[in-house]
């Protein structure tokens, strides 16, 4: 049996008291737990940022990249051993903005990992400055006189894009963001979890009491979770009222599946010859 505690570690947490990562991890922890995997069956590889350090606050395998570069890292630790569970946390600079090029591929690939992302619509680490998901006319100090852009809108990009689970969950609904984690993980391909998180320092605009009077859950019994149009729909919803749950879901053919040579199990779990290796090298 997997407790939480299984997941626990002692390393110092300097999140600002009140931020949204706390429920984000004790959400991941949870959903972790539920499926009774053991810390050593996971890798989670972030990026940079608040939300980078997430990894650090679990007793498992990380890896913790560069700024923007967390997908391509867990692509190739999917592919080297496809049996691995790999969740991906990033925040909404490191994954719509550095990192944006590397979610279109991963889309286009169908990579069969979970993106977390912590969307607080902020740059957190650097103390405040907009980010792709920052509204227009949100100020910072950076922009003193308010964005001048438009927000991107990350579930609508990734189902226009064709991702097969896009979900949106929020720190403040712990238990509600612990199922769609899991849904996600159990998910054959791509999942993206978009989450709102609060970010109490540099966001004074959407905060817990801003979420908590808008937030309602889509209702599954009678949401039409294939339903590509109704999705897109779905995502463009923002105001007084701004729907979480799973807004698109539809299995396809993941990357390792269509992937000949991973078909007799992972690559980690081969011989290794180094002669076959040097034989390559001196013919090229
Ligand atoms: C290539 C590159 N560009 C910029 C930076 C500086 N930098 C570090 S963290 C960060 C922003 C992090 O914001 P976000 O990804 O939204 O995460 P948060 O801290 O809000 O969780 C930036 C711009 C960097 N380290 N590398």
């Amino acid at each position: 049996m997997t407790d939480v505690k299984a997941y626990d570690c002692d390393y110092e947490n300097k999140w600002c008291p009140g931020c949204g990562n706390f429920g984000i991890l004790n959400a991941m922890k949870k959903a972790l737990a539920d499926q009774e995997i053991p810390p050593d069956r996971v890798l989670i590889v972030s990026g940079i940022g608040q939300a980078g350090k997430t990894p650090h606050f679990l007793k498992c395998n990380y890896f913790h990249g560069l700024h923007g570069r967390a997908v391509p890292v867990a692509t190739g630790a999917k592919l080297a051993n496809h049996d691995l569970n790999i969740l991906v946390n990033m925040g909404d600079g490191d994954c719509y903005g550095e990192g944006g090029n590397h979610l279109l591929a991963a889309i286009r690939r169908n990579i069969d990992i979970t993106l977390l992302v912590h969307n607080n619509m902020v740059y957190g680490l650097t103390k405040g400055q907009a980010s792709p998901t920052s509204a227009h006319g949100f100020v910072t100090k950076a922009q003193p006189q308010g964005v001048a852009g438009e927000a991107l809108n990350p579930l609508a990009l990734a189902i226009s894009q064709g991702a097969g689970f896009v979900a949106r969950g929020y720190n403040g609904k712990m238990e509600h963001l612990s199922r769609l984690i899991r849904e996600g993980m159990r998910h054959k391909g791509l999942s993206l979890i978009d989450i709102l998180q609060v970010c109490v320092s540099f966001n004074h605009v959407n905060t817990a009491g801003f979420y908590n009077e808008r937030v309602y859950e889509l209702d599954e019994s009678e949401y039409p979770v294939d339903d590509w149009h109704r999705a897109m729909d779905t995502a463009r919803i923002w105001g007084d009222r701004i729907p979480i749950g799973i807004f698109y879901k539809k299995e396809t053919e993941s990357y390792t599946d269509r992937l000949a040579g991973l078909k007799d199990g992972p690559l980690v779990n081969r011989q290794f010859d180094p002669a076959r290796v040097a034989a390559l090298i001196s013919d090229s």
